[in-house]
């Protein structure tokens, strides 16, 4: 399984850094929806799930955290810890985020509005529907 990663370009200047998110441009979709995760509990995995068909690009905009990716045959593991780097999260992939550090901000851009039904939450449920 490759995993796709965006390296974001930094606009940075003597005031700052600055990264700006395009809609197919350097984001590879158009993006309906931003939610972003934080407040983490220290220990407490998130995710457990894979989409039917949304796809999203995480970044840790602050701290870090580690992202598992499951396609039903292979697993891998990245560390999200930088704000420009982005992983895309395609449908049909199990993820799960963990690890999070305490100040972790973690920004989700996805392609489609909230819809309960486009999740599989289940892993038998998933790798039925992969394998069916
Ligand atoms: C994902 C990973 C990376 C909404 O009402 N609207 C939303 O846009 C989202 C994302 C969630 N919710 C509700 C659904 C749950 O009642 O917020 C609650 C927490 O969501 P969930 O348990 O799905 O959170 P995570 O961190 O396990 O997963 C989230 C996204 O839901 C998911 O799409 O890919 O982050």
């Amino acid at each position: 399984m490759d995993i796709e990663t965006i390296k974001l370009s930094i606009l940075g200047d003597v005031r700052g850094q600055l990264i700006s998110l395009e809609a197919n441009k350097n984001i590879p979709f158009n993006i309906k929806r931003v939610y972003y995760i934080f407040g983490t509990m220290p220990n407490v995995p998130r995710g457990f799930h894979a989409h039917k068909n949304l796809n999203q690009v995480l970044i840790a905009v602050k701290g870090q955290c580690t992202l598992l990716l499951d396609d039903g045959t292979e697993k891998k593991e990245l560390i999200l810890n930088s704000p420009d780097l982005g992983v895309v999260i395609p449908p049909l992939a199990w993820h799960v985020m963990s690890q999070f550090s305490p100040d972790c901000i973690l920004m989700c851009l996805a392609d489609d509005y909230y819809d309960e039904s486009d999740y599989m939450r289940d892993y038998d449920e998933f790798i039925e529907y992969i394998r069916s």
